[in-house]
């Protein structure tokens, strides 16, 4: 049994990509029998601007999608990052064993902080150490992210190393799961960038509670190529993207999906796919609508975990402090 730990922004309603980049392998290793934790990483979503009342609609809608998800709240310790103020404190101490340097080079922040020039903050430029933090706490074995989450990974393994080194043995150095197809969805309208749930338009990102009508219209107006043959090639971005969700949804492999589409173009194409996608999210959909009609309900279960959490995560502050020199 390992400790499996992840975390998602409640910065906008989750999409497709946080579900197969996330959510999905976090159930998957839940129901192999693994111990848990997953949450909403509400001061993250903080480091650029959010509307209070959002934020609080996307932490409760966050919660309702992990358990329409499946997550057991029996078997994964499902929270609220800011209920644990134990990340933060950990954030302050690993902030001072981390380079300037290291987060200067860090490509989310360089990519969120274009064209902002000095009214970027700290906290968007720290974000990589909040999120070492969330993850050292817990003595986290493996880590199941989508390929964007990569670097920031390997800085919460350096800076586990590096702490270890100087302070001695206190944090597990954590692995790595970023699965093999959907790591990384692209945005439907640019199929260079990522799928993001806070991109300029909505275009880009089939949310988890897109409508038929919705997911049909981005579906159609998903960027594609003046090609006629429906195959998969890694450079036909567009094309290789569009079949990506297609084998997601469906299990259908790319030759399965080719075969089917001999003879026949985008339009049949992208039509079954919004159909495929639809019909994968309707059941889910309803669950998070049931879950979301009883917010204290949700408040309850996600208070429940952060007193789980806040136990776990004390003991390990309790050493932390200790080794650095602050406990008298
Ligand atoms: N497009 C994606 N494909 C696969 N996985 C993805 N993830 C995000 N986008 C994709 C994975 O979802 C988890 C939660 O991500 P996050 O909410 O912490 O922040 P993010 O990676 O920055 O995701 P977004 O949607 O782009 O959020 P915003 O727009 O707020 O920055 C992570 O495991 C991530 O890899």
């Amino acid at each position: 049994m390992s400790r499996v730990l992840t975390a998602l922004q409640p910065s906008g309603i989750l999409h497709i990509g946080n579900y197969f980049g996330a959510i999905e392998p976090m159930v998957k290793m839940q129901d192999a029998g693994n111990e848990n934790f997953l949450f909403a990483v509400d001061y993250h979503a903080i480091t650029v601007p959010q509307d209070p009342e959002e934020l609080r609609k996307n932490l409760l809608f966050a919660a309702a999608a992990y358990l329409a998800a499946g997550v057991d709240p029996v078997k994964t310790t499902l929270f609220q990052q800011s209920r644990v103020p134990q990340h933060t404190e950990l954030a302050w101490i690993l902030n001072c064993v981390t380079n300037m340097g290291e987060l200067e080079r860090m490509t989310q922040y360089k990519d969120k902080a274009r064209g902002k020039g000095e009214s970027v903050t700290v906290g968007l430029f720290s974000y990589p150490v909040l999120m070492a933090a969330d993850i050292l706490l817990y003595n986290t074995d493996i880590v199941p992210v989508g390929d964007d989450q990569k670097q920031h990974l390997e800085l919460a393994r350096d800076l586990a190393e590096r702490f270890n080194k100087r302070f001695g043995e206190t944090f597990v150095v954590p692995g790595v799961q970023i699965r093999k197809t959907g790591a990384r969805i692209m945005a439907l309208d640019h199929p260079e960038n990522k799928m993001s749930k806070s991109a300029p338009s909505p275009k880009g990102f089939i949310s988890l509670m897109d409508d038929e009508k919705t997911v049909l219209k981005k579906m159609k107006s998903a960027v594609t190529d003046s090609g006629t043959v429906i195959e998969y090639d890694e450079s036909r971005k567009g094309l290789a993207n569009l079949m990506t969700i297609y084998n997601l949804v469906t299990g259908k492999s790319y030759e399965e999906i080719a075969a089917a589409y001999v003879g026949k173009g985008y339009g049949d194409f992208k039509t079954d796919l919004a159909g495929h996608v639809s019909a994968f999210l309707a059941p889910m959909q309803e669950k998070i609508s049931k879950y979301l009609a009883d917010p204290e309900e949700l408040k309850r279960i996600l208070e429940e975990g952060a007193e789980k959490a806040r136990g776990i995560a004390e003991a390990k502050m309790v050493e932390v402090r200790k080794v650095i020199g602050v406990t008298l």
